[in-house]
């Protein structure tokens, strides 16, 4: 099958065609640049929702009930789950060809698990190409749920439009979130298990930390350090107010905090509601486009050091064993090494 053959396949939805492009992406198999730059220009439709969270928080049991949102409105979703253990109402699927069970005979749901390792440039490029080729397969709302919070779940999350962080009370999944900087992506924010103890705690603490910004985080694992539960409530008020003041403001983007039960799907049409408002947002205001293109400017960013990257260390293979030889007898400095090689690579 030529790269032509397979652009105008996965143009047409086909899903054998769509299963492969995706593969092939993946893979970073010869000729996937050229498949992705024939799809280019049929992308750019699809609306890309980042849900991130830590393990057991409910994403997966989450995006199972956003699926059937979207759905029910008429849209085709497509799912990018990076944690191959996703187990999407129940059964755990895994492997190219998953389907999440209650979804499998959904023509208009296509879910495909990228593992969490071995992609040719990094794990945000896999999986920022793969949602491209289900944009371009015409699928309205491309989902992709990360596996935790760490740094490469962050890089993931710059190729959504929204970022959705699922958290779950009593697991300090506030504070950690805090630490890896997922707050400042997080577009909207669920507490999920909100049958569970402590759900009110969580959501208080996250409009603390929204508020006051980074610092109080510190402030707020010191009043826990004491047992100091009051003292952290006794901020709610503030927290509210600057809430409600950034409402109306469109300049900027408050992030809204819903509680929510995915396991019985108590709560859903609240996040769907709080996700179609940032869409709004992000299409609708100049903060919202002007963010839109930062992101953009970070994915170009990245691609160009994975490019660049790629390249020096193949180009300069040699350089570098001995590079490391030199280094390694101290005849020269990793540092000046290091320029060194940087020069080689630029006068090439
Ligand atoms: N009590 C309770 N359990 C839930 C809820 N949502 C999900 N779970 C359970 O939490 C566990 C982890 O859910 P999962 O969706 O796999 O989390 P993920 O690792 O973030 O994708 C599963 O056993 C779910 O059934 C909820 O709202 N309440
Ligand atoms: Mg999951």
């Amino acid at each position: 099958m030529t790269v032509v053959d397979l652009v105008d396949g996965v143009l047409a939805a086909d899903t054998r065609a769509v299963a492969r492009a995706m593969r092939s992406v993946d893979d970073a198999a010869p000729g996937y640049l050229d498949l992705l730059k024939g799809l280019w220009p049929h992308t750019g439709k699809a609306w890309i929702l980042g849900v991130t969270g830590n393990p057991g928080a409910g994403k997966s049991t989450l995006c199972d009930r956003l699926i059937e949102a979207y759905r029910s409105r008429g849209s085709r979703v497509g799912v990018v789950a990076v944690d191959p253990s996703s187990p999407y109402s129940g059964g755990a699927i895994l492997g190219d060809r998953i389907r999440m069970s209650r979804h499998a005979l959904d023509a208009g749901v296509f879910i495909r698990s990228l593992a969490t390792h071995g992609h040719l440039g990094g794990l945000s490029r896999s999986a920022r190409d793969v949602v491209r080729v289900l944009d371009a397969a015409g699928y309205d709302v491309v989902i992709v749920e990360t596996v935790g919070v760490g740094q490469d779940e962050l890089e993931v999350t710059h190729t959504a439009h929204s970022t959705l962080v699922v958290m779950a009370p009593g697991m300090g999944d506030e504070v950690q979130a805090s630490k890896a900087g997922i707050l400042e992506c997080a577009d909207v924010f669920a507490v999920n298990k909100a049958d569970r103890e402590g759900a009110d705690g969580t959501v208080r603490d996250l409009e603390l930390m929204i508020s006051l910004g980074d610092d109080s985080i510190l402030a707020l694992s010191k009043m826990r350090g004491h047992g100091a539960h009051g003292a952290a409530a006794g901020f709610v008020g503030a927290g509210s107010g600057a809430r409600a003041a950034g409402a109306g403001d469109e300049a900027r983007w408050t992030p809204p905090i819903l509680k929510c039960i995915a396991s019985r799907g108590d709560g859903v049409t609240d996040v769907v509601g709080a996700l179609d408002r940032h869409r709004a947002w992000v299409e609708g205001t100049a903060a919202g486009r002007a963010r839109r293109k930062t992101r953009l400017a970070e994915q170009l960013r990245e691609a160009l050091r994975e490019a660049l990257i790629g390249a020096a260390v193949h180009d300069l293979r040699e350089c570098i064993e001995e590079a490391v030889e030199g280094v390694e007898a101290r005849r020269i400095d990793p540092y000046t090494c290091t320029e060194r090689l940087v020069e080689a690579f630029r006068a090439r």
